[in-house]
């Protein structure tokens, strides 16, 4: 079977995808496609124009959330879901967290001003709206993961690895490419969690090709 996964490694929606095919154990082509100024071609199997589109010989799904949904029924283990109905629906939360929260109002403000911007778009980076997001923004959005984790080895929902972790740790990938750290005496459980997290060999072999990019 062909699997493809169309998009750019600097995506953490693309991310997320290739953290659930690797922790599945799943290969794949990634078939770079530049989010911006994308084909009539592309609109055709991504009718929102955006990236990650999974493909599967004939078959495919464009959106993250879509395709770790469908990787969970179509290859059942390891499971990225919480079995438990609450659990999972705090992960499936989680989720949206990361994807609809800290990707806009701390990811797009941080990730997009210091590298998307001035290295993608010839854009100077905006100083005003990367120091609300990291004053302002961040914080929030913080206290509240922090408050979650509970254990040393704890996960963002039940008891292991799900797409909650996936998710938010995405996110924060992309903000340490643009020099964004976590402040640990501040948010010391989020910040060894997210160690922990980075060090996971799925997001540790994408964060050392993506650093050869960015430097971060
Ligand atoms: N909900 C989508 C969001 C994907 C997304 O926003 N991707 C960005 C790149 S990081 C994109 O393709 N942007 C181009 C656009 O919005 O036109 C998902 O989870 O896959």
């Amino acid at each position: 079977m062909t699997r493809k996964v169309h998009g750019v490694g600097a995506s953490p929606f693309v991310r997320k995808v290739r953290v659930a095919l690797a922790e599945k154990g799943l290969d794949y082509e990634l078939e770079p496609v530049f989010p911006f100024g994308v084909s009539a071609d592309f609109k055709k199997i991504s009718p929102l124009g955006k990236i990650p589109v999974l493909q599967e010989d004939d078959y495919y799904l464009p959106d993250s959330s879509a395709i770790l949904d469908y990787l969970e029924v179509a290859y059942p283990s390891p499971a990225l879901f919480p079995k438990n109905a609450r659990e999972r629906g705090r992960a499936v939360f989680l989720e949206e967290y990361a994807d609809g929260g800290i990707a806009a109002k701390g990811t797009g403000a941080i990730f997009f001003q210091r590298i998307v911007g001035p290295r993608f778009m010839g854009q100077p980076t905006d100083e005003a709206v990367v120091q609300k997001a990291i004053g302002e923004e961040m914080p929030v959005l913080q206290d509240y993961l922090e408050g979650l984790l509970t254990g040393p080895n704890g996960f963002l929902a039940g008891d292991s690895f799900s797409i909650a972790d996936i998710a938010v740790t995405s996110q924060f990938v992309n903000l340490a490419h643009a020099q964004y750290r976590v402040d640990a005496a501040r948010w010391p459980k989020l910040a060894a969690y997210l160690d922990r997290m980075f060090a996971r060999p799925s997001f540790a072999k994408l964060i050392e090709e993506e650093r050869a990019m960015f430097g971060g």
